[in-house]
């Protein structure tokens, strides 16, 4: 399969959206959704204006990151009871997390969850991804029925999931789907180029969406859309929406990525299209 051909199923376009993260502080992003509220308000605007699938960071009363259980199965099934969004949780958490609660997060049974691929400098910190902790991720989720999203923060990481499917076998539903994370300082940087570098590395038949975080948005977002991959957008990635303008909020990012991807001829893709996509149980 050449890599700019559109994988199967990928005629349209999976618009994720990362809302919240782990990273920005209420304090200086009034806007940015923090309660369970704010989250299922976000969630509804988002899929009405294209996005089929939500990657959830939850944050505790006090607005900090958060991996209480209790706290992600009631976020899990908010979302669930308010759209018909694909609900992806994230095992990443905060660089601070330890692993045994980033494991635990499978136990809120989300349809999704992610699975970074290795270990790297985030900004000042270390988001540290030990070989046995993916495969302990990689095997929590195949016991219980969750679809992994790999993310991918630099070109190496595609090598290692190489690796953990030819050792550890096929996730759940049998499909494999990646996320390119770009532009993280310290991770692969979000251009053209190196899209296109990952697009060798990809295991074959796998689907992959990318998300270039900060000013590397846009660039990575038309990349991806040129190359037949899916798109991540939000506040998790991106507090800027133009030169010197600020996000709105996250349906904003959404609205605009929907409107490429229509110029581009791959319209969004709906919740449903979406789950048989990446093999996500209806
Ligand atoms: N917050 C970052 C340290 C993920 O959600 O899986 C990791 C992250 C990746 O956001
Ligand atoms: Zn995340």
């Amino acid at each position: 399969m050449s890599p700019s051909t559109p994988r199967p199923g990928s005629s349209g376009t999976l618009i994720t959206v990362a809302p919240t993260g782990a990273e920005h502080s209420k304090a200086d992003v009034p806007n940015l959704p923090v309660t369970l509220e704010e989250l299922v308000r976000t969630a509804r605007d988002c899929e009405r204006v294209g996005a089929a699938m939500i990657h959830i960071h939850v944050r505790d009363g006090a607005a900090q990151p958060t991996l209480d259980l209790g706290l992600l199965k009631e976020t899990v099934a908010a979302v669930r009871e308010n759209t018909r969004l694909i609900v992806q949780l994230s095992t990443g958490g905060a660089v601070t997390d330890p692993e045994s609660a980033r494991l635990g997060v499978l136990d809120a049974m989300p349809d999704s969850a992610s699975c970074t691929m290795g270990t790297v400098n985030f900004g000042d910190d270390v988001f540290l991804n030990r070989w046995e902790f993916i495969v302990a991720l990689h095997k929590g989720m195949q016991e219980r029925g969750i679809v992994p999203e790999y993310e991918i923060f630099d070109l190496g990481q595609l090598t290692a999931l190489r690796r953990l499917l030819d050792e550890h076998g096929l996730p759940s539903g049998g499909h494999v789907h990646l996320d390119l994370v770009m532009g993280v300082p310290g991770g692969m940087p979000g251009d053209t180029e190196t899209l296109a570098a990952a697009l060798r590395l990809i295991p074959d038949g796998a689907s992959f969406s990318a998300t270039g975080v900060g000013r590397t948005s846009l660039p990575v977002l038309l990349a991806s859309l040129s190359a037949g991959g899916h798109v991540r957008v939000g506040m998790e990635d991106t507090l800027s929406y133009a030169r010197g303008e600020r996000v709105r909020d996250n349906a904003q990012l959404v609205a605009r990525a929907a409107g490429l991807a229509k110029i581009a001829q791959r319209p969004p893709v709906g919740p449903e299209e979406s789950r048989v996509l990446l093999g996500v149980a209806s």
